[in-house]
């Protein structure tokens, strides 16, 4: 047991490297040092950056965190980035890549990049990476990014996590506008064509905009109303980031004063603790499996005597 966590892991890295391994690893050490970490989290500001494969968000993120430390020479800003990895943990390849695509912060003193392999846990992967990001939370990081990649679910779920949702599209990927309206309106709060050297970023751009127009009708927005904007870059060569982290910053502070960021991190302890009532109620379910009264409820719901609705009602008074 490792006395005083909440002061050594602002200052030990491999302390603090050591402690997320076992709060993503879900182990009891894990359970009880967030435990002691967790009245000093709520500091922090989650941007998450998602979008489809290979449109650039590892590019985006090494340079999106280099801007944001520069724009905040005198009073040191501390950065995390979290890099969800979707691929298996055994090949290991796309983790060393993010790792290169990030070399150029992984040296700097007050950045900590970490990935996570996603391993295909059931219904994990969030949870994990929230307690990642709550740990770094509580080790003093002013900003945790976390990237991870547009596929369905965690598309969703990255929304739940953060307090500014970029969204990162790339032209000419296929993704046709009918596929990227679902779910961007809801979840992002900055849009970004990367690869805007290459051609189609145009029609990329004014398919978005017009979405966000219908979307954002002008009459409805107010000042307190942040519409989303459409930003170009060129992460490879470092154009057009530093509007990216304007508006973080923007949609960072507007948010703080129309109440957006309180309401995110309610909604972000709301899935946490949601995590861990579906666990419980999945440790009942084991239990039922093998208890011989449940097996009794179960036998009376499988000769049609008793509908699914009263078997639960019953298991449940158990
Ligand atoms: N032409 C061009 N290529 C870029 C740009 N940004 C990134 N790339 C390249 O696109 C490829 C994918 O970039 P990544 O940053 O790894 O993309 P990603 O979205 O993080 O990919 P995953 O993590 O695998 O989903 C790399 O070869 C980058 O060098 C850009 O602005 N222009
Ligand atoms: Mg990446």
């Amino acid at each position: 047991m490792i006395e005083n966590i909440p002061k050594k892991i602002k200052h030990d890295r491999r302390l603090l490297a050591r402690v997320i391994s076992q709060i993503e690893n879900d182990t009891e050490e894990g359970r009880n040092e967030l435990e002691k970490l967790f009245s000093f989290t709520g500091n922090a500001h989650i941007i998450g950056i998602t979008g489809p494969s290979g449109a650039g968000k590892s590019t985006l993120v090494d340079k999106l965190v280099k801007e944001l430390i520069q724009n905040n020479k005198e009073n040191k800003k501390k950065i995390a980035v979290v890099a969800v990895d979707p691929t298996s943990p055994f090949t290991g390849g796309a983790i060393l890549g993010d790792r290169i695509r990030m070399q150029s912060i992984a040296l700097n003193p007050n950045i900590f990049v970490r990935s996570m392999a996603s391993r295909g846990a059931l219904g994990g992967i969030a949870h994990a990476t929230q307690a990642v990001a709550l740990t770094l939370d509580a080790a003093g990081f002013d900003y945790i990014v976390i990237e991870t990649v547009g596929a369905g679910q965690s598309e969703i779920e990255i929304a739940g996590l953060s307090h500014t949702v970029i969204v990162v599209k790339a032209p000419g990927m296929g993704d046709d506008v009918q596929a990227a309206k679902a779910g961007i309106l809801e979840i992002a709060d900055i849009l970004v064509v990367n690869k805007a050297d290459k051609p189609g970023t145009d029609a990329a751009v004014m398919a978005l905009k017009l979405m966000i127009e219908m979307g954002y009708p002008a009459q409805k927005t107010n000042d307190q109303t942040w519409v989303p904007p459409i930003l170009q870059t060129t992460a490879l060569h470092g154009e057009g980031i530093d509007q990216v982290a304007e508006q973080v910053l923007k949609h960072q502070e507007l948010s703080q004063i129309n109440g957006g960021w309180q309401t995110r991190s309610q909604t972000q302890i709301q899935y946490f603790l949601k995590y861990l009532l579906e666990k419980e109620q999945r440790k009942h379910w084991h239990q039922f499996q093998q208890d011989k009264s449940s097996r009794r409820v179960f036998d009376q719901v499988y000769a049609r005597s008793l509908s699914p609705y009263q078997a639960i009602k019953q298991l449940l008074k158990q």
